[in-house]
Order: structure tokens, then C-alpha cells, then sequence
């Protein structure tokens, strides 16, 4: 499709805290990309940390939604799927992707679940086989390596890993559908952290790596995830998408430390949205 490019983003809308929608939507659009948003709840705040919060479901104005445009016979780039909160969603965003994607249609699906080696709290120890499913059904994925393992039914181990390690996880992750991994959460030492990126047909894996900051800063996979569907969208591959998400979400996390933020308020990812969109339509394709 020429010109503008259009991404659906399917997400909650956590009102407070800086993740899924009130992430992706800000971040896409201003790489210049039409961000469509299906959102699936509404929460006073994201779940991490904040106790209290209030939950509104909307698994029933997904499909509604999604045949409306279909009516409306509108094309997507791309559809970026992250938390879902029920089996069901994970049904009904498996429908939507056959409803409104097409042969040209990026999919790609953050299976926001867990992290540290512990499932989020709202989860029920069989969600990741779901997850998996709709992971099957992606071009590409972008799992933590918590949410790795747990879809492959294997244990969590605490890195740092080595290359035999995370390249047998990514071949792993191939073997479930999607031709694409980006795999978040790498690290072979306590200096640096970063992504390993894997092409399935090629077998290459590209990585990108940024010096480790201290703290468990809320949101950063949901900027991350936006950041790596803005950059392909803009034409980058695999390997460059990443590095160029990994530079964004890293330096948001700098910002918000040096601002000595509480880490469940979610990063300063806002400041760095204008050199964000400037690197990403200056370079040279
Ligand atoms: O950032 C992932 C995320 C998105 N939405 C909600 C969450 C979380 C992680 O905890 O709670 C509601």
C-alpha cells in the first residue's frame, strides 16, 4: 500500500501508568503512522504494583468494532496485538486477525504476560498455551524471555545465558508459527541488555544490546513493542527495527531515572519522541 501506512493497535487502555495503548498510540504516530486503537478494557492503572485498581472489560465491542471496519473495507499495515486479558480475547483477536488482516498484513503479537519468571498477577497458569495459539498465528512475535519459556513449557532461568541458549529458544519459538522472534530480555553479562532478533527462513540472528540500567521500570515492553512496529513500518529490517526500539526504550528509561520517577509511573518515553520520529525518517533506506 503507498503512502501513509496504518497499524490496528489492540490493547487495554491502563489510564494511569504509561503501557499498551496510551504507549502504542502516541509512539506510532509520530513516527508518521495512522494508529488505529481496538481497546479491550479500560483500568484506572496498569496492574504492576498498583493496588486498587478498576478493571471495565470490553470483549464485547472487539468484534462489533472490528466488522464496522470491516464494512468500511479499511486495509491494514499492520495489526499490533499486546495484553489481553481473557481466553476469550485471545479467541476473538484470533478472529479479528482473519477479519480485517490480509496477505499484506503485518502480524505482529506482544504476548504480554509475564516477566522476572513470574506470571502478572491477573493470569491463570494456563494462559501461555493460549497465548501460544495466537502466537502461531503472528508473522512476528515479541516475547520476554519469561514469556518465552513459559509458552515453550519450559523453566525460567535467570541469565545471564549464553548464545547456545537463547538461539535454541528462538529456534523453539520459530516451531511455534511466526517467521520472526524478537526475543527482549538478552543478556550474557551484567553490563549490557538487549534483543536477539531471528529470522526464521534465514536462521540469522541479529542483536542489539544497550548498557543495563538498574530497576524495574513499568511499561518498557509495551514501548519497546511500539517503537519495533513504528520502525518496520518506516522500512526497517528486523535486526535495524530492533536496535532502533532498543536506543528509544533504553534512553526513555535513562530519562526516568535521572528524573528519579517511581518505576511503576512508566518511562519518560514522551521526550524522546521527536529524535525518535527525526532518526526514523532521516535515514538513508
Ligand atoms: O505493560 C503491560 C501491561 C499492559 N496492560 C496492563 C498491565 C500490563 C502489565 O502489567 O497490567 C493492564
Amino acid at each position: 500500500m503507498p503512502g501513509q501506512k496504518r497499524v490496528a493497535a489492540v490493547h487495554d487502555i491502563s489510564c494511569f501508568g504509561r503501557c499498551s495503548l496510551t504507549v502504542a498510540l502516541p509512539i506510532i504516530s509520530a513516527a508518521g503512522i495512522e494508529c488505529s486503537v481496538v481497546p479491550t478494557a479500560v483500568l484506572s492503572t496498569h496492574t504492576g504494583g498498583i493496588d486498587g485498581y478498576t478493571f471495565h472489560d470490553l470483549t464485547d465491542e472487539i468484534m462489533p468494532i472490528v466488522k464496522h471496519w470491516k464494512q468500511l473495507d479499511l486495509q491494514f499495515d499492520a495489526i499490533y496485538t499486546g495484553y489481553l486479558g481473557s481466553f476469550q480475547q485471545l479467541d476473538i483477536v484470533s478472529s479479528l486477525f482473519d477479519l480485517i488482516g490480509s496477505a499484506h498484513t503485518l502480524k505482529v503479537v506482544d504476548p504480554v504476560m509475564a516477566d522476572n519468571g513470574v506470571l502478572y498477577k491477573s493470569f491463570s497458569p494456563d494462559f501461555p498455551e493460549g497465548m501460544r495459539k495466537l502466537c502461531a498465528k503472528a508473522d512476528i512475535i515479541v516475547p520476554n524471555i519469561t514469556e518465552a519459556v513459559f509458552m515453550l513449557g519450559e523453566p525460567y532461568q535467570k541469565g545471564p545465558y549464553t548464545t547456545e541458549y537463547i538461539e535454541s529458544l528462538l529456534r523453539k519459538l520459530g516451531d511455534i508459527g511466526a517467521k520472526q522472534i524478537v526475543l527482549t530480555g538478552v543478556h550474557f553479562d551484567d553490563e549490557q541488555l538487549g534483543t536477539a532478533a531471528y529470522d526464521r527462513d534465514t536462521g540469522k540472528v541479529g542483536y542489539s544490546f544497550a548498557g543495563w540500567i538498574e530497576g524495574y521500570y513499568h511499561g518498557t515492553g509495551d514501548v519497546f513493542g511500539s517503537a519495533l512496529v513504528a520502525a518496520l513500518l518506516k522500512g526497517c529490517d528486523l535486526t535495524d527495527a530492533a536496535a532502533e526500539a532498543v536506543k528509544f526504550t533504553v534512553g526513555s528509561i535513562a530519562r526516568t531515572k535521572a528524573a528519579g520517577t517511581d518505576i511503576r509511573f512508566g518511562v519518560d518515553f514522551e521526550s524522546g519522541l521527536g529524535e525518535f520520529a527525526a532518526r526514523l525518517n532521516n535515514r538513508a533506506w
